[in-house]
């Protein structure tokens, strides 16, 4: 009788696992991943799809329990402004892996407001020829242009007057100290006519650079070559000296995220160009001075759970299911 007990539970436990049971404990596996596309070759549809959600964040309530603002849009601008004061996402090894959630985060809110696709990029190395013509910024089935350069000087000096984002109004400008609602600004890198330079300095994230970068072995050269040159001059030309491309309030400008995501896409295939040794490639020196571990936390303040490093270093593992 025991013995038969005994018997039928440990036949019952084996066969939990062969049933449900361990599918339904591990992460969900991810068997097909969404395509992130270039915005240049994606459909009218899918862009104006992109565009209709990127509308629709000012729309839903703040997830931060602030009171300087009550909306979607602004916790992205306030998340990433409050973790780079002190610093704690630039200018160090998770740059990133905190970027790449942080992409994922934005793409989850877009979701929400409807989109069904995946993020997606702006090859500016593609466009590094002629930046200021790119399709991302149509005025139609993109993000609108330049600013106005208009000679007022007011502090809408440098609104963007054209496209589906004129009328936006982010609520901070370069810091979070007091808000400062403002038109959505941008303020492209002038040309420089006498060295042959077009607007927008395409020639520092051309191929050229490209290839003095993606060759490099290592995660700790690899993410500094990354993030303070190409990175940097694409934040630099788009935003000039007032654009919100500029300060650390960048995610006013919903260009932000398709400028991350080609970051984002560059690490992805470095790593994959060595996947084997590179999938967990993280090393380095943290800015509170410790050595850089894929155990750290990266912060979201609320607007998401805090998640590990590790988990965030394979797109197509754990949380994450999207390729290029
Ligand atoms: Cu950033």
């Amino acid at each position: 009788m025991k013995i038969f007990q005994l018997t039928a539970i440990a036949a019952a436990v084996l066969a939990l696992p062969l049933e449900e049971g361990i599918a339904a404990r591990q992460t969900p596996s991810c068997t097909s991943p969404k395509l992130r596309k270039n915005w240049a070759a994606a459909t009218a549809t899918e862009k104006q799809a992109y565009i209709d959600a990127v509308l629709c964040l000012p729309t839903l309530p703040s997830r931060l329990n602030v009171s300087t603002h009550d909306n979607l849009y602004d916790d992205f601008t306030y998340i990433h402004t409050q973790l780079s004061t002190p610093q704690r996402i630039h200018a160090e090894p998770v740059f990133l892996p905190w970027h790449r959630y942080f992409i994922q985060v934005y793409e989850d809110a877009l979701t929400e407001c409807g989109y069904t696709g995946a993020a997606m990029y702006w090859d500016w190395v593609a466009d590094s020829g002629a930046p200021a013509s790119a399709a991302v910024w149509d005025p139609v089935l993109g993000f609108g242009g330049n600013g106005s350069a208009s000679s007022d000087n007011s502090p809408d000096k440098w609104r963007v007057v054209d496209g589906p984002f004129r009328d936006l109004r982010p609520t901070y400008w370069s810091t979070l100290d007091q808000p400062d609602p403002h038109y959505l600004s941008r303020d492209f890198f002038p040309a420089i006519p006498q060295a042959g330079f077009q607007e927008m300095l395409g020639w520092q994230y051309d191929q050229s650079v490209m290839d003095t970068i993606t060759p490099l072995t290592t995660y700790l050269e690899f993410r500094i070559q990354l993030e303070s040159r190409p990175h940097a001059v694409v934040h630099f030309a788009i935003g000039g000296s007032r654009g919100d491309m500029g300060p650390f309030t960048s995610p006013n400008d919903p260009m932000f995220f398709l400028h991350h995501t080609m970051v984002d896409k560059i690490w992805w295939q470095w790593q994959h160009d060595d996947f084997a040794n590179r999938k967990l490639a993280y090393e380095g020196t943290r800015n509170d001075g410790l050595a850089a571990s894929l155990d750290d936390l990266m912060p979201m303040l609320g607007l998401a759970d805090d998640k590990t490093v590790r988990d965030y270093m394979d797109t197509e593992g754990g949380p994450l299911c999207y390729t290029y």
